[in-house]
């Protein structure tokens, strides 16, 4: 067996559907095994950058692994911030770069670059291969480490490194699950519950961690009279429409959050590293609830960590309090939902001239299915989108941690692929929708209905309101856009041009049911450039220093 065939007998083992990339001539051995042997699929892509994030929206969506591959020099550098963006969101994904021959790395050949250097902060295992005879054993860690640390990994292989034998070899089966599970001590409940009991003023604060236990965290704020805000990836995970549920917490996310998270005493994070230091009050105690123990006090100072599965632990929590009755902090959560929806019903209406952003997402929101997919790309779309999105539960991919604009288009393909019978819709500004547009052409290519609803504001708005808000004048933001909706159509797909409310709502009435029929959409829309007013913290006192927790399933300080 080749290197070649046996790279594609171990993705084939390990369930690996899906390669995203683009050709390169150190690559050739290896699309000639996938073309050979079928499966898994390979999607070729416009960008090596776009083909990982695909990849790495794939796995955010369905927890699977997939694979990307790129040529060596510019196609593995231009890769790499795919892979940054699964390695800050934690999800596995197979990085594979092409080589130069081994007699000519290192001697500035074209395309030499010291690739395990560039790989080495972004992967969790990285590694060029040095001997056909290691390919299985290199293979299988690489794999190993993805899968069981959700992280991804990169290998190189050299350009005459594929065609080598590597001897003898036992393709290894990913491990199962051998059934073992987290079981939460009780004297940690017992003082988790003890805490949220004596609290005046807890405030729960969801991740996607907590999204196979939404019903439970729902009981527990009932039952604690207690809020809960948001991370920004678990938009859509908390019914809209809840009383307890304030939204999104940080400057992208809702005032109402804001003001209420700032008069905590008591926080329970759920399932969430998202964290936004500045709206955090120093008098609150933190309790973090996670079932990863490495996310116990990664990215916030924490008095108790509790380790353990949100689905077991909340239920646990509920029944080892009493229902509690807090009348002025309940008081005091209505008012700020009501602030809330008041400025949700304002600039959701419709109104003449130019369209507000916000209007435009309460008119996609009526649009989306319940279990809908939508990738959100970065800047202020994302802002509109977090602080206004009142619809079905749906689920939400963004660059969380990475941030890079141009996730949206790829992050759609990415998803479309992964759950194929899924809605999916990309919510994007021009600019991000530019940076990646080429990938447009990659989803009429595979016949991926996807819709994507373009922010035209002609400028890269979020960096412009810093400008402003900082007292610079805006430069450097503005963009030229071309015809989005010819761009669309001019790829095959349908396009929509709209200036209008009304034409917004007839182009997404055609748009979202052609989808069924394989038709992809985008959706070119005219928005006024709005101001956005971030969220501000409350009156926040410094959070005071505390030890960042070491480890899971203990008390840390308090
Ligand atoms: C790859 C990358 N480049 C630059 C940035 C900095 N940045 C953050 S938001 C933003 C503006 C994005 O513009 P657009 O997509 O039009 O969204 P808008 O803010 O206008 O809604 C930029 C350039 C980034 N986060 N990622
Ligand atoms: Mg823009």
């Amino acid at each position: 067996m080749t290197v070649a065939q046996l790279v594609v007998r171990q993705m084939q083992a390990w369930g690996i559907d899906v390669v995203f990339g683009v050709p390169g001539d150190t690559l050739l051995p290896l699309l000639e095994e996938l073309r050979r042997a079928g499966t898994p699929r390979f999607v070729v892509c416009r960008h090596e950058g776009s083909a990982a994030m695909m990849a790495s929206a794939y796995a955010k969506l369905s927890g699977r692994l997939a694979a990307c591959v790129a040529d060596a020099g510019p196609g593995a550098v231009q890769m790499l911030n795919g892979v940054y963006d699964a390695w800050m969101d934690r999800v596995p994904l197979l990085a594979i770069t092409g080589e130069l021959p081994t007699p000519r790395m290192g001697t500035h050949w074209p395309q030499d670059a010291d690739l395990d250097g560039l790989y080495r902060e972004a992967t969790a295992f990285n590694h060029t291969l040095a001997d056909g005879a290691q390919a299985c054993a290199i293979f299988t860690h690489a794999l190993r480490r993805a899968v069981l640390e959700s992280r991804p990994v990169r290998v190189g292989v050299p350009k005459n490194m594929w065609l080598a034998p590597c001897g003898n070899v036992r393709v290894e089966l990913p491990p199962r699950d051998l059934g073992g599970r987290v079981e939460t001590r009780d004297d940690l409940i017992q003082e988790a519950a003890a805490w949220l009991e004596s609290s005046s003023r807890p405030v729960l604060f969801a991740g996607l961690g907590a999204r196979r236990a939404v019903g439970p965290l729902l009981a527990l704020a009932e039952r604690l009279q207690a809020p809960i805000v948001h991370s920004m990836p678990a938009i859509g995970m908390i019914p809209a429409d809840h009383p307890w549920n304030l939204g999104v917490i940080g400057k992208f996310g809702t005032q109402a959050a804001a003001d209420v998270l700032a008069q905590a005493d008591l926080i329970l994070a759920v399932g969430t590293t998202w964290w936004q230091p500045e709206f955090v009050p120093g008098r609150a105690r933190v309790i973090q609830v996670d079932s990863a123990m490495h996310h116990i006090g990664l990215t916030f100072p924490v008095d108790l960590g509790v380790w353990g599965d949100a689905a077991q632990v909340l239920p646990r929590l509920s029944g080892a309090i009493e229902r509690a009755y807090r009348p002025a902090w309940a008081e005091r959560v209505s008012q700020a939902r009501a602030a809330w929806d008041a400025e949700v019903a304002q600039a959701a209406s419709a109104g003449s001239g130019p369209l507000h952003p916000a209007a435009v997402v309460a008119a996609v929101a009526r649009h989306l299915v319940p279990d809908a997919v939508v990738s959100l790309d970065v800047g202020n779309n994302a802002f509109w989108f977090s602080r206004f999105y009142r619809g079905p539960q749906i689920r939400l991919l963004l660059s969380g941690h990475w941030r890079s604009v141009g996730f949206g288009l790829p992050g759609g393909i990415g998803a479309k692929l992964a759950e194929p019978a899924r809605q999916v819709v990309v919510f994007a500004g021009d600019g991000g929708f530019a940076m990646s547009m080429a990938e447009l052409a990659t989803a009429v290519q595979y016949g991926l209905p996807i819709a994507c609803i373009i922010l035209r504001d002609g400028r890269y708005a979020e960096e412009e309101s810093l400008q402003r808000q900082t007292g610079r004048m805006p430069f450097g933001t503005r963009l030229h856009n071309p015809d989005w909706a010819a761009y669309a159509q001019a790829c095959g797909a349908d396009g929509y041009r709209v200036e209008t409310h009304e034409e917004l709502m007839a182009a997404l009435e055609q748009a979202l049911p052609r989808l069924a029929a394989g038709r992809v959409a985008v959706v070119d829309v005219a928005v006024a450039a709005v101001e956005p007013r971030y969220a501000q913290p409350g009156t926040v006192p410094a959070r005071d220093e505390r030890p960042l927790a070491l480890a899971g399933a203990a008390r840390i300080s308090s």
